[in-house]
């Protein structure tokens, strides 16, 4: 099966006992036994609901995994991936990635003792030189949030599986319609749902997807054990959004290459971050892992400063300044102040994150008028 039948398909069967077409929603929270443990599948719905379930197979089959495994957010999935491991164990994560990941890395699982380094990943030499005894995990963020850096999946996977260390990628700017992490060597992929998957601002979730059954048990155990799941309609409503998600991703991008080469050629701007952009440094490894460069753009400005990103922000109409992305709108937003702002700033500069960086989410509006609203606003 193509992608574009595995978006409406993979895993989806009419409902037994009504032959519904769209799985119910099961807003139950448990269900009957025949005798204990006697059941038609389900026990309890924090372990396995079939809203949840019929989600689960429909990530999966994208992805080309043979299990997924969701959550009530991108971040309580990031959380359950890190509690595979333990107090001493090593992560290697990438210096540019969302915010809320550094922060969950940084303040909660250090205090534990769980290890992370965070390196320029697109030095693969940087990588294996982060590696130690005790690492467990080399966590790619690709591309990455807000730089849009690109990292060589094939080329890390392969040195951490030499080494018997595992990959998870966070593929939420790519989406799986763009890229498919685990042929390219990962041993899982993880996703915001929030965002391409859900695409339409209406839905927080997360979800992991692997064919790796050691992964997928540790998974399981946390969704059984520390519960972050989604409910049945955010489920439900994460499914239909999956359902449209190769024709709102392919016009995202159309849109977002009109945009990144109106700004590369403005006087104003300063550097135009697009992984579609001959002139981007990854620009050959994105033509090689990825169908299409995606549908997020960053760009800094020549005058770097915070106030200057914010007067520009304050003057677009359609581009709506809001955290997030992926979905049908196109929103703006300040990294430095806003998504990023827990990264501490000497932090966030190391790692090129400049002050005027103002990072796009584009949408599925019409290209001229997108482009149009940012020559406006300059
Ligand atoms: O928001 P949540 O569903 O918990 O997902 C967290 C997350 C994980 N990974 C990446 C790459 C992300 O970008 C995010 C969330 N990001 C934003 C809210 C943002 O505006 O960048």
């Amino acid at each position: 099966m193509k992608f574009n039948t595995k978006a409406i398909h993979a895993g989806q069967e009419p409902e037994e006992t009504s032959g519904a077409v769209m799985p119910p929603i099961f807003q139950t929270s448990t269900y009957a036994q025949q005798a204990p443990g006697v059941n038609k599948g389900h026990e309890y719905a924090r372990v396995t609901n079939p809203t949840r379930t019929a989600l689960e197979k429909l990530i999966a089959g994208l992805e080309d995994a043979d299990q997924c495994a969701c959550f009530a957010s991108g971040c309580a999935a990031m959380d359950a991936v890190i509690k595979m491991f333990r107090p001493g164990d090593h992560v290697i994560a990438s210096d540019d990635l969302y915010g809320g990941t550094y922060r969950l890395f940084r303040e909660v699982f250090e205090p534990y003792n769980i290890r992370f380094s965070f390196v320029d990943m697109t030095d693969t030499d940087t990588v294996q030189e982060a590696i130690t005894p005790d690492t467990k995990l080399i966590w790619i963020e690709t591309p990455t949030n807000p730089i849009l850096r690109v990292v060589d999946i094939e080329a890390v996977t392969e040195i951490a599986r030499d080494k018997d260390i595992w990959t998870v990628v966070d593929n939420t700017f790519a989406s799986p319609y763009l890229q498919k992490p685990l042929n390219l060597g990962a041993d899982a992929v993880l996703h915001s749902t929030t965002k391409y998957l859900g695409g339409h601002s209406d839905v927080i979730g997360g979800a992991v997807a692997s064919s790796n059954e050691e992964i997928m048990e540790k998974l399981r155990f946390q969704v059984k054990t520390t519960g972050a799941v989604p409910g049945p309609m955010d489920c439900y409503l994460t499914l239909r959004g999956i359902k449209t998600l190769h024709v709102r991703v392919q016009r995202s991008v159309e849109n977002a290459r009109q945009v990144a080469k109106f700004l590369d050629a403005h006087p104003e701007v300063d550097q135009v971050n697009y992984p579609g952009l001959p002139s981007h440094p990854q620009h050959q490894i994105a033509k090689k892992q990825m169908s299409d460069f995606g549908a997020m753009v960053s760009f800094s400005l020549k005058d770097d400063s915070v106030e200057t990103a914010q007067n520009f922000m304050a003057q677009t109409d359609i581009f709506l300044l809001a955290e997030s992305l992926g979905g049908v709108e196109s929103l703006i937003s300040h990294p430095a102040s806003m998504t990023h702002a827990s990264i501490p700033k000497e932090v966030r500069e190391a790692a090129g994150l400049k002050d005027s960086l103002i990072r796009l989410s584009v949408g599925i509006e019409d290209g001229d008028d997108l482009v149009k609203d940012l020559e406006q606003a300059f």
